[in-house]
């Protein structure tokens, strides 16, 4: 009779971390968005990439741990440039990431906040991730030394945007690019779950970050650029009447709205190659 013990394994090589600076890195990208790229492209020149859209490196141990959570309804041609640029620069940064787009499901008003919060509830249902990078679907840095990670207070990645001019229009801005560990982004509840249709949401989320004694930091304008593909407004996200009235009163929402609040229903997960994406419904205003 067999033995029922299982075989023995070699012992698994203890991996050294990875060094705080990658050496992969070479700083400023060319970033077009006139060339069309496809998936079948994007697949074979991303080889090391596992299904559903997750990487490690190989040779060292990352240093954190980073689920990258895309809002998403309609917009496969900037997912495809997303993926397209985004996946090799983050895998030179040397992080342990996963990529999850978050397709709202319907043609109700676009949720954001709503989506990013569900982010990141379901990808920690996958794994322990520590860091969770906020990204718009049409935003690419074009420098690779501004690292898709978690920083010491909440960080801005987006601040210096080729369409005004590469300039930091004020310095609360939050929008596009965020990036919050998991105890920050516990610290201010999450984000707000009712900010429906285009704005608002993340001058909510800085009031979240400032009300909690936080502070918002950036890489510097050389490293911090980035680019946004040129696009109209889409329906069902109609900029928000009622976001001039709300973002003044996050100090007395925010307790009991985010993530302690968030209700949602998944309607699908799909593992592709190169993301794994989580169609929700989120509901109506
Ligand atoms: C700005 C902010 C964005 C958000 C928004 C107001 C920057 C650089 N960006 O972006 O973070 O605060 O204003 O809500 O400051 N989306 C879809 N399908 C839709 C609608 C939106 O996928 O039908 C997603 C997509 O990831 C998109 C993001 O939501 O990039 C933000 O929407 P936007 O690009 O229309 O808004 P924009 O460029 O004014
Ligand atoms: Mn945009």
């Amino acid at each position: 009779q067999k033995s029922m013990e299982p075989e023995a394994q070699p012992p698994a090589k203890a991996l050294e971390k990875c060094p705080e600076t990658s050496p992969l890195l070479v700083g400023p990208l060319r970033v077009e968005f006139n060339t069309l790229v496809n998936l079948e492209q994007i697949k074979s020149e991303n080889p090391n990439l596992e299904y559903g859209g997750r990487f490690r490196p190989k040779d060292c141990e990352a240093l954190q741990k980073v689920a990258i959570i895309i809002p998403f309804r309609n917009r496969d041609e900037h997912l495809k440039y997303w993926l397209y640029y985004m996946h090799p620069i983050l895998q030179r940064q040397q992080l342990d990431y996963g990529v999850y787009v978050i397709n709202q499901d319907g043609d109700q008003l676009f949720n954001r906040a709503k989506l990013l919060n569900i982010g990141f509830t379901e990808s920690l249902r996958e794994y322990d991730y520590d860091c969770f990078v906020f990204s718009d679907v049409d935003l690419i840095p074009i420098d690779d030394r501004n690292t898709y990670k978690c920083f010491s207070q909440p960080r801005h990645l987006s601040g210096y945007l080729d369409k005004f001019g590469f300039r930091l229009l004020h310095n609360w801005l939050f929008g596009g690019i965020s990036s919050l560990s998991k105890e920050q982004y516990l610290k201010i509840n999450g984000f707000p779950n009712n900010y429906w249709g285009w704005g608002g949401e993340d001058d909510d989320i800085a009031n979240r970050v400032a009300s909690k004694g936080m502070s918002i930091s950036r890489p510097s304008k050389e490293v911090g650029k980035c680019r946004m593909i040129k696009h109209s407004s889409d329906k069902q996200n109609e900029p928000n009447p009622q976001r001039f009235h709300q973002v003044t009163q996050t100090k007395e929402t925010m307790d009991k709205d985010g993530i302690n609040s968030l209700s949602y229903r998944v309607v699908k997960v799909d593992k592709f190659d190169l993301f794994t994406k989580i169609t929700v419904d989120v509901g109506k205003p």
